[in-house]
């Protein structure tokens, strides 16, 4: 499913994230940056060890990533030439500001590819697998921070790439009724 949200063209498919050819990928990282499991571990592993070795000289610098902020790297052996890493917030029920920080963590990862000239960014579903994000909530604060932030900085693409098909129906509803 796509639409034309001003000049920038927002799609929702389902795949594999470290395939897409966008300019950059994104990556639902820990605070750590020192890699995981889930999507970070799949980046990482098609990625190369390049990825990592970034990845630690930002964390010896700055001490990881705070949840809501995210960093960039090269993209490694990836198609893409950039991942930028952010961390969404662990669910714990709503009450600890979770929903200010997934927003946080889709704007800043928009931030900072405007800030590289990146053109066109994939995000996977953040929060929503190990982090238990309830999917429905997440989908809609993804679509909406995006919708929000294209309409002022247009890019070429913002894709969503879904690992399962439940999940694609879920964003594409939250894109329908958005
Ligand atoms: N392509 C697209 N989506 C994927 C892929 C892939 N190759 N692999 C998994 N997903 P998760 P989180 C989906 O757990 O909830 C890590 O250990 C997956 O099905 O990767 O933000 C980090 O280091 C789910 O829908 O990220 C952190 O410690 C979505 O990606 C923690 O997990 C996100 O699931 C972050 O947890």
């Amino acid at each position: 499913m796509e639409r034309m949200v001003g000049k920038t063209k927002l799609s929702v498919i389902q795949g594999d994230i470290t395939l897409q050819e966008t300019e950059a990928i994104v990556n639902a990282a820990n605070t750590s940056l020192l890699g995981g499991g889930g999507v970070d571990g799949a980046i990482h592993r098609a990625g190369g060890a390049k990825i990592l070795e970034e990845c630690k000289e930002i964390s010896a610098r700055q001490g990881g990533c705070p949840t809501g902020e995210a960093v960039i790297t090269s993209g490694g052996n990836l198609k893409a030439g950039y991942v930028i890493h952010t961390v969404g917030p662990v669910w714990s029920g709503g009450s600890r500001k979770e929903e200010e920080l997934l927003r946080n963590a889709y704007y800043n990862s928009l931030r900072i590819a405007k800030e590289n000239e990146v053109a066109s960014v994939s995000f996977p579903s953040i929060s929503t697998g190990a982090y238990r994000f309830p999917i429905d909530c997440a989908a809609r604060i993804a679509i909406t921070t995006v919708k929000e932030f294209i309409q002022e900085h247009s890019f070429t693409e913002i894709r969503f790439v879904l690992f399962s098909a439940g999940d694609l129906k879920v964003y594409e509803d939250a894109l329908t009724q958005s």
